[in-house]
């Protein structure tokens, strides 16, 4: 074997975002641009010689050429073992389940989530640590640090390696394991809940489900799980087979893009329980017949019935959200007499919190939920938790979230989304917006006085670390919120999310609809922040 130091100058926009580096396919396509990322996150740990790392993605377009470029890399670096997907495929709740199984010093993860995929699409790269979760923050800004400065990389000129074969293999010194992607994934669920009550309620008549891997990654792992080991009809699980592209779609389980599941789901004859996930598996939407969850219910709802799943059954040491998803669990939190946080938008800031043990289950507005059986939001795993609630309390899914609501009260909720607009405009906005923030607490709109108007600033409870400009939080004195916040994710110019909550605690008056109920509350943020005015836009591509 002949190691190689390939010459390579810097790029200038390797910073990692909220879930790692996404771009287009074709920026990650020129020359050194993935070994710049990959050489600069091997500097970043530092001494890597001896390692194992685990290496999968999603499946996409370009996931196969990455792999086999890292491959090589890590083995000019020193890496003594990779254990990678067959065929380079892994969910990201699988890789993060395989490093701690395996006890893998990290792993990289190939994905762009639910980013459309494709030779057009986008690709991306991320590095999660020991303990299954994404690199914190001080990791990802040293691999960005190191980015700026990298001068050669290290790889070896072998013939690329068959990821088809599970199996044991060499590459220049380096052990290779091609590992069965959906095996280890599903002994650990099959450890978290009751399979024998889901198998019962799956086969009984009128019980049906339908999931939608939309032609991204969960699909091998839902067919084996729900249709081969717990017995759901062949065909509940459709769009199963992965595409490098997604077969053309946009894998972003929810209600625009989700389509075939939504049509499924609000027609006459739907099954119990529709649910969807993402191009890497980590979110999920649940749907019940003709009733659509919002994910900050569903995480509340889930806390609150926790003690009906046996991997739960003794309890929650806490329930932690990221700032823009709705209060709701909150209120479990209070009534369960358990810690509640916190925390800026993206699964990295769970990390400490489980690991610590102060938080069991986390979740995200945005289709995330998850717990500390990994360090990942885990979509199938969300999915099997709402069957193993409906094994245990045999009511529908909108019998369970309204009476949720009539115990906790209702957070109407939605999250608007303006992609692609113009990055200066989205800069100018947001820090017009900061500006206003110290005249506006104590003012009265739509009737109710702005009780506190910031910047979130985060301090991590367990290493003190600061995260700040997490973005602004309009808080009015009923528990009403209006939250800005740009994407950390998108791939193309800028897009702000305005998430709206307000509270309801009276029955008669839970069954409203959302947009008509927060009406005022959208007008109110239009109006704030100059939305129409400043970005032209009327409305918002994605209301969810
Ligand atoms: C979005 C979501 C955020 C999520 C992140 C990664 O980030 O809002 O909650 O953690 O995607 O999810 P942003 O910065 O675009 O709002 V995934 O499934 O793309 O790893
Ligand atoms: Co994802």
């Amino acid at each position: 074997m002949t190691i190689m130091s390939v010459t390579t100058a810097a790029f200038t926009d390797q910073r990692p975002g909220t879930s790692g580096l996404r771009k287009k396919v074709t920026v990650f396509q020129q020359a050194h641009y993935l070994e710049n990322f990959v050489q600069s996150t091997f500097n970043a740990l530092g001494n890597i010689e001896g390692i194992t790392l685990v290496i999968g993605g999603d499946g996409r377009f370009y996931n196969e050429q990455a792999i086999q470029t890292i491959l090589k890399m890590a083995a000019a670096n020193g890496v003594a073992k990779a254990i990678v997907g067959q065929n380079g495929l892994l969910s990201t709740p699988a890789a993060s389940c395989v490093i701690r199984k395996y006890n893998a010093f990290g792993g990289i993860i190939l994905s762009a989530s639910h980013n459309p995929a494709g030779p057009d699409g986008d690709f991306g790269i991320k590095y999660n640590i020991g303990n299954g979760g994404p690199a914190p923050e001080n990791i990802t800004e040293a691999i960005f640090q190191q980015s700026q400065v990298i001068s050669e990389y290290l790889t070896i000129d072998n013939d690329d390696i068959s990821l088809s074969t599970v199996g044991s293999q060499t590459l220049a010194g380096m052990a290779v394991e091609i590992i069965d992607p959906v095996s280890d994934y599903a002994e650990l669920m099959a450890g978290l809940f009751n399979f024998t009550a889901i198998k019962a309620l799956l086969a009984e008549a009128d019980f049906g489900i339908c999931f939608d891997a939309m032609h991204a990654i969960t699909g091998p792992y839902a067919k084996q799980i729900l249709e081969n080991q717990l017995g759901a009809a062949a065909g509940s699980v459709i769009n199963g087979i992965p595409l490098t592209d997604f077969g053309q779609g946009h894998p972003d389980p929810n209600l625009t893009y989700a389509k075939e599941l939504v049509e499924v789901m609000f027609s006459t004859d739907a099954p119990t329980l529709g649910a969807a996930s993402d191009g890497d598996g980590d979110r999920n939407m649940i749907i019940g017949a003709n009733f659509f969850v919002t994910p900050s219910d569903s995480l509340a709802i889930m806390a609150a019935n926790a003690h009906l799943i046996p991997a739960y059954k003794n309890g929650l040491s806490g329930i932690a959200r990221s700032m823009p998803t709705s209060q709701a669990a909150d209120r479990v939190a209070e009534h369960l007499g358990i810690e509640s946080h916190e925390t800026p938008t993206g699964w990295k800031f769970f990390g400490n919190l489980l690991d610590a043990d102060r938080a069991t289950l986390c979740g995200e507005e945005s289709f995330g939920t998850g717990s500390n059986h990994i360090r990942e939001k885990d979509g199938l795993w969300a999915v099997l938790f709402w069957l193993n609630i409906l094994a245990e309390r045999k009511q529908s899914v909108a019998e369970i979230v309204q009476q949720h609501w009539q115990k906790f009260g209702r957070n109407y909720y939605t999250r608007h989304d303006y992609e692609a607009i113009d990055s200066q405009i989205a800069k100018d906005l947001m820090s017009e917006l900061e500006n206003k923030l110290p005249t506006l607490t104590g003012q009265t709109l739509a009737g109710q006085t702005i009780s506190y108007a910031d910047n979130f600033s985060y301090t991590d409870p367990v290493d003190n670390s600061v995260s700040s400009n997490q973005g602004i939080r309009i808080g009015f004195g009923n528990g009403d919120r209006i939250i800005f916040r740009l994407s950390g994710t998108g791939t193309q110019g800028a897009t702000l999310r305005v998430y709206i909550e307000s509270y309801q605690d009276d029955s008669d008056k839970q069954q409203q609809d959302t947009q008509q109920t927060l009406a005022e509350l959208i007008q109110v943020a239009d109006d704030l922040a100059d939305i129409t005015k400043r970005t032209g836009r009327t409305t918002p591509t994605v209301i969810t």
